[in-house]
């Protein structure tokens, strides 16, 4: 499949993040684009760099306060402090219900509040450009495809879905998946299905389309319940206003049958087919699979080939957009297990 891949992703290289209290070295590390990239060229995937640039439409995406944080966050960050330089900042405060988001305040950590969702986005210099190049990715995927590409696939880092229109969090900066979107949209498609299986409901994702009906969106994740991002991702949730209906949440407990897994998954295929999409992005989360660190579904190597195949059988021009995916030793495989499935005829 042809892949999207830009070196910029190594310099967003956090040294840790916190993980039940503790500081733990990063999941979401350099060495999972890399171990990917290997796995695609020993496959015969065609690796190209990014042909368009997605600073309009990522304005269209996210706000231009929020853009405009992201984009100057770490010479304002070093500005502070020049000692700063080996410094991973983290929020500490957010303003929450009853406090104000309207007013963005001078203080730096008080800004990385109003702009994060958690304290689990470790933010350093290179990030930015490597959010970007997320970005740029996902729009020449559309790009390529509305020239008549079939299906692109973007090994890019960070991922996206839990990024909304004026925050981060999960990992996430910038909704690579919503870029891809809505570049279809300007490229003149009309309706646009996202299909995310990551193992964690893509909130940002469902949060920027919520009231549209041009853009499906559907998740199947692990109960929020129990599973980050916990504020979001329940059943109830079908969309407001003219995007009522389109918004479909499938969350399944924690510990869930891959059986009922793949059950969830013709679900949601079953619903594409109804949207009549014209095209289709697929937030790819690996983190599915049984020996992730982080979460608690079950599916093993074969199942991604599985999963390739039942994406190809729904007949759209697809981009696939990488997501989560922890157990770095076997990303590069699962991934282009569902790679490959989808090519297969
Ligand atoms: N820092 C994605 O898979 N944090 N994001 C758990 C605590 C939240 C996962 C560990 C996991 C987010 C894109
Ligand atoms: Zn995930």
């Amino acid at each position: 499949m042809l892949t999207l891949y830009s070196s910029l992703h190594k310099d967003h290289a956090p040294e840790y993040e916190f993980y039940r209290g503790e500081r733990v070295p990063c999941f979401e590390s350099p060495s999972r684009a890399m171990i990917i990239q290997n796995e695609l060229k020993k496959s015969g995937h065609r690796v190209i760099s990014s042909t368009s640039d997605s600073r309009h439409v990522l304005s269209q995406i996210h706000t231009a306060r929020y853009l405009a944080f992201m984009e100057s966050a770490w010479s304002r960050w070093l500005a502070n402090d020049s000692s700063n330089a080996t410094v991973q900042p983290f929020p500490s405060v957010w303003p929450v219900r009853s406090l104000r988001s309207d007013i963005e305040p001078e203080n730096f950590i008080a800004q990385l509040g109003l702009y994060s969702m958690d304290n689990g986005s470790p933010l350093v210099e290179g990030t930015w450009a490597a959010a970007k190049a997320g970005a740029d990715a996902a729009a020449s995927a559309a790009d390529l495809i509305a020239k008549g590409e079939s299906s692109v696939f973007c090994a890019t880092r960070p991922p996206g879905h839990h990024a909304g229109a004026d925050f981060m969090g999960g990992y996430c900066f910038l909704n690579n998946a919503a870029v891809a979107a809505q570049t279809l949209l300007n490229n003149h498609y009309s309706r646009v299905a996202i299909l995310d299986i990551d193992y964690h409901h893509g909130n940002g994702t469902q949060s920027i389309f919520y009231d549209r009906s041009d853009v499906l969106f559907i998740s199947i994740h692990g109960d929020p319940q129990t599973e980050y991002p916990f504020y979001l991702g329940h059943s109830d949730e079908v969309g407001e206003g003219k995007g009522e209906g389109f918004n479909l949440n499938l969350p399944l407990s924690a510990g869930t049958s891959t059986d009922k897994w793949f059950e969830a998954l013709e679900d949601a295929c079953l619903r594409i087919g109804r949207f009549q999409a014209d095209a289709l992005v697929v937030s790819l989360g690996l983190d599915t699979f049984i020996s992730d660190p982080i979460s608690k579904f079950s599916l093993v190597g074969e199942d991604f080939k599985r999963v390739g195949a039942r994406l190809k059988r729904i007949g759209l021009p697809t981009i696939l957009v990488l997501e989560g995916g922890y157990a770095t030793k076997e990303l590069g495989v699962n991934t282009v297990n569902v790679l490959d499935a989808f090519e297969m005829d």
